[in-house]
């Protein structure tokens, strides 16, 4: 995610550049870091505080994230961070309050579906009242193959997580509680994963989200979500690509592989209004307090996995919104 990351800043996003990359592979930096005519800083911690850098984006290991944020916080940068925020609940909170009491707001959750336009289109329906009050969400997230290490703790930590905020964002109101359901597993499964899974969320308003997840399904990259409301539903994801009829009597289209290619244009934009927004010192998506509750939700959901029970999602007290921004120390012959 790095690598694609410094490739779309580099070609797609208007007013940036990159200027230090960090890897824990040194050779990995330091190819990209050649391409892109960059400079490699072999810490972390380091390139955080490099005063050429006035905003970090984090595709590092989940594991690293709660050291590396909090760098940034300290470092007063503006950072968009990949999903998880971090790996546990306890380090999610510290952040979410350590920034509170900073009175800033610089962190960014790299959540991109929230950039998708079909995503925004289904929430503002649903906020202008176009399907009445949504009752319930059925979510479909499948993908073609993984590696093996994904096993039913990964699916809910790295794939679930999606329909956790996409869930959150849709309905604008906290889950409450998980529970997930197995069934009979693929045979292209490794013995003791469970895939594919059904996770229910519940809603703090009550309503229901449904969520297929499966992760080995040699097909394609397939993402819906169908949300039924009092008053009519709306449906998303149908990956209507190009649609061909021959002369031979066949019609046919092309599936999605990928979610580079699902979501390639959702990331364009996910960065160009964080790199807008960075400028002023601030954020422009879902911030630290989503990737905490993210982060919550998921533990409760693997909990739901390991026990068979309908777990209570448990989250602290939310501060109040601060809305304080930080002048960055933008060089003027910087982009
Ligand atoms: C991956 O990390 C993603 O973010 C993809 O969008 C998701 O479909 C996949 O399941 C995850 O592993």
């Amino acid at each position: 995610m790095g690598s694609f990351h410094t490739e779309l800043l580099t070609s797609r996003i208007r007013g940036v550049q990159v200027t230090v990359v960090n890897d824990f592979v040194q050779a990995k930096s330091e190819e990209v870091a050649a391409r892109i005519g960059a400079r490699v800083v072999a810490d972390p911690i380091e390139a955080i505080k490099d005063p050429a850098v006035d905003a970090v984006l984090l595709a590092t290991p989940g594991s690293t994230h709660a050291e590396q944020v909090d760098a940034c916080l300290d470092a007063r940068k503006p950072v968009l961070c990949e999903k998880p925020l971090t790996t546990d609940v306890g380090s999610s909170y510290a952040i979410v309050q350590k920034q509170a009491a900073l009175g800033v707001e610089l962190i960014q959750v790299g959540f991109m579906r929230r950039f998708d336009a079909e995503y925004a289109a289904l929430r503002e329906l649903i906020a202008a009242g176009g399907l009445g009050s949504p009752l319930m969400v059925h979510c479909t997230h499948r993908n073609p193959a993984v590696p093996d290490h994904f096993n039913s703790e990964f699916m809910i930590r790295d794939s679930v997580v999606h329909e956790v905020d996409v869930a959150r964002f849709l309905l604008d109101e906290e889950i409450v509680s998980v529970q997930v359901i197995k069934g009979l597993a693929t045979s292209v499964a490794p013995a003791g994963t469970s895939d594919p899974m059904l996770v229910i969320f519940e809603m703090a308003s009550g309503a229901i989200v449904t969520d297929e997840i499966s992760v080995r399904t040699g097909v394609a990259y397939e993402v819906r979500t169908e949300v039924v409301g009092e008053s009519g539903s709306a449906l998303i994801g149908l990956d209507q690509n190009l649609q061909v009829k021959s002369t031979d009597g066949r019609w046919g289209g092309a599936i999605t592989p990928g979610f580079v290619q699902r979501f390639g244009q959702a990331y364009a934009v996910e960065l160009q209004r964080w790199v807008d927004a960075a400028k002023s010192g601030a954020i422009d998506g879902p911030g630290a307090w989503d990737g905490y509750a993210a982060v919550a939700v998921c533990e409760a959901g693997v909990r739901a996995v390991n026990t068979g029970a309908k777990v209570t999602v448990e989250l602290g007290e939310r501060p109040a919104p601060t809305g304080g921004h930080i002048a960055p120390d933008l060089e003027g012959d910087r982009p």
